[in-house]
């Protein structure tokens, strides 16, 4: 009976839980639960909540529940997902200005990444998702991409020769791949665990929270740090459930988001620390003395093939005389 009671109350605190919220937007990650990003966009939730007194909620569904990122972005384009928390090179095909932000060696630093997004450039970025259907919210880390293989390790350029790579669904990631000797093959994140264990694909790149939460350390364990990419993250909205909001709600949304990111920030540099520790405790081979400058001059051709409006020179070179 005392059971029964228990199990009664727990239903009732539920479902009065779930009532508490008018409205809960759904949001898509490709992450695991835990991961910064996914917990960074509930605790924009919990904010939300408490500041529109349940008017508004966000339910975040992870691990590609709702799609792999191509997919997930047509979807909240569409109003089908209401909000997306996306690597910005999914969105090269679509936002031109994005292109900008994932072009390899772009930033110095994370540190000259966030000084460039957290200023008026990041705003212009984030306005510019409006004409196709998204409202940039916020940006959020996702440290540096690296390669790492199952084949051998990386110690110069010349080792990449030949070498089969899974980028994200961008063309300028397959150009990157083609301009340093090896080849690209576009797939979704979901598809590369099992691509690298059945040899269809020698490897990936990612930064190490990803290189560990997917398990690809596991089957690929020589990692390079060459860092050839810092490409934010961004979280957006659909501008169809944007515009079924009152003003007060759109002003909450956005100071919510912009308050989640101090908070990924530092979920963030605390999970790549434990990141790196767990695949090195699992017998990463990882190379750090790698020299970056053939890497960086490889660029040249892909930067050319690229930066070729008015527009997106005017941002390289603004991104590049930002300290
Ligand atoms: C991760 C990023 C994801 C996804 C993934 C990928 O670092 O957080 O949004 O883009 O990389 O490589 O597909």
């Amino acid at each position: 009976m005392k059971t029964l009671t228990a199990a009664l109350l727990a239903t009732a605190a539920m479902a009065t839980a779930a009532t508490a919220c008018e409205r809960t937007l759904r949001s898509s990650d490709t992450h695991p639960e835990g991961y910064p990003t996914v917990v960074a966009v509930q605790e924009m939730g919990k904010l939300l909540e408490e500041r529109t007194g349940g008017r508004l909620c966000i339910e975040v569904f992870p691990s590609a529940q709702l799609g792999e990122e191509k997919d997930s972005i047509e979807q909240t384009q569409f109003g089908v997902i209401d909000m997306d928390r996306v690597s910005m090179g999914p969105f090269n095909n679509i936002v031109e200005e994005t292109q900008v932000v994932s072009l390899p060696y772009i930033f110095r630093s994370v540190e000259h990444m966030h000084h460039v997004m957290d200023g008026p450039i990041g705003d212009e970025i984030l306005a510019a998702f409006e004409p196709h259907d998204l409202i940039g919210l916020a940006y959020y880390d996702g440290g540096s991409r690296s390669f790492y293989n199952s084949e051998r390790p990386i110690n110069s350029m010349e080792d990449l020769k030949g070498m089969k790579f899974r980028v994200m669904q961008s063309d300028i990631f397959v150009d990157m791949v083609g301009a340093l000797g090896a080849n690209a093959t576009p797939m979704p994140y979901g598809e590369v665990y099992s691509s690298i264990q059945t040899g269809v694909i020698d490897g990936a790149e990612n930064n190490w929270p990803s290189y560990e939460s997917s398990g690809h350390f596991e089957v690929a364990k020589y990692y390079t740090l060459d860092q050839h990419l810092i490409v934010p993250e961004v979280l957006v909205m659909s501008k169809k459930t944007w515009d079924s909001l009152s003003a007060e709600d759109q002003a909450a949304v956005r100071q919510a988001a912009k308050d989640s990111v101090p908070i990924m920030r530092d979920l963030w540099a605390a999970r790549e620390k434990e990141s790196e520790q767990k695949v090195m405790e699992a017998g990463v081979q990882l190379v750090t003395d790698i020299d970056k400058t053939p890497f960086i001059e490889a660029m040249k051709p892909v930067y050319q093939k690229y930066v070729t409006s008015d527009k997106l020179k005017s941002l390289v070179e603004r991104i590049q005389a930002t300290e």
